[in-house]
C-alpha cells in the first residue's frame, strides 16, 4: 500500500467516543486523512483486533492504510497494513522480521541520539515529537518546538511526520520544518465535526 504521510490520524478511545471510533475514522478519511493509526493503551489484544477489523472494513477501498500502535500481535492477527512502535516497544528488526517487507513500520523519535541509533533500512517513516506539550499523551518527552523539530528533520534518514499539540493553523509552519506530514489526535478526534477538522489541515498546506 502506498505510504502518504500528509495527514495521519491517531485514534484515542476517549476522544473518539463522541461519534464512535468507526464513524470518527470514516469522517476523518472523507475529510482527507491519508493514514490511520489505531492507538489504545488500555484495550485487550482481543478488543483491539476487533476494532482493527472494523476499521479495516471502513477503510476498504479508500487506499488509506491502517497502522496499529505498539501491539505486533494485534497487527498480525488483524491483518493490518502496519505497526507503529515507540522507543520502549520492542525491537525494530524483530518487528520487521515478523511483519514482512510489505508492511509499513514506523518509529517514534524524540532525540538526536535516538536518530543516530536507529536502523533506517528496517523502517518506513519516523514520528517526530512532541512538537508542543499535549494532554493527549501523559508521559511525553520535552517538547521540540518548531526549531527543535526542524533540527531533527534535517538529521532524519527517513520521511517523517510531526506530532504533539498540532492544530490546523500549525500546518504550514510544521511542513516548512521539512516533515512530510502531520499526525494528530485531538484536533480531529475530539472535534464536533471530524471531517471538517481534517479538511482544515489540508486547506492550510
Ligand atoms: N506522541 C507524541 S505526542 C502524542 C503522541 C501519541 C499525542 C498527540 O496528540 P494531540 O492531541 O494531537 O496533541
Ligand atoms: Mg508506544
Amino acid at each position: 500500500m502506498r505510504l502518504d504521510l500528509s495527514l495521519y490520524l491517531v485514534t484515542d478511545r476517549g476522544l473518539c467516543a463522541a461519534h464512535g471510533l468507526v464513524e470518527t475514522v470514516a469522517a476523518a478519511v472523507r475529510g482527507g486523512v491519508t493514514l490511520v493509526q489505531l492507538r489504545d493503551k488500555h484495550a485487550s489484544d482481543d478488543e483491539l483486533v476487533d476494532q482493527a477489523r472494523r476499521l479495516k472494513a471502513v477503510l476498504y477501498g479508500t487506499g488509506v492504510p491502517l497502522i496499529i500502535n505498539d501491539r505486533l500481535e494485534v497487527a498480525l492477527a488483524a491483518g493490518a497494513d502496519g505497526l507503529h512502535i515507540g522507543q520502549d516497544d520492542g525491537d525494530v528488526a524483530e518487528a520487521r522480521a515478523a511483519l514482512g517487507t510489505e508492511a509499513i513500520l514506523g518509529l517514534s523519535v524524540q532525540t538526536h541520539d535516538q536518530l543516530a541509533r536507529l536502523d533506517p533500512t528496517a523502517l518506513d517513516y519516523l514520528g517526530l515529537g512532541p512538537v508542543f506539550a499535549t494532554p493527549s499523551k501523559h508521559d511525553h518527552a520535552t517538547p521540540l518546538g518548531f526549531e527543535g523539530l526542524a533540527a531533527l528533520v534535517a538529521a532524519s534518514p527517513l520521511p517523517s511526520v510531526a506530532i504533539g499539540g498540532l492544530k490546523a493553523e500549525h500546518a504550514a509552519a510544521v511542513r516548512a520544518a521539512g516533515v512530510e506530514g502531520l499526525a494528530v489526535i485531538s484536533a480531529i478526534c475530539g472535534q464536533p465535526d471530524p471531517e471538517a477538522a481534517a479538511r482544515a489541515f489540508l486547506s492550510r498546506r
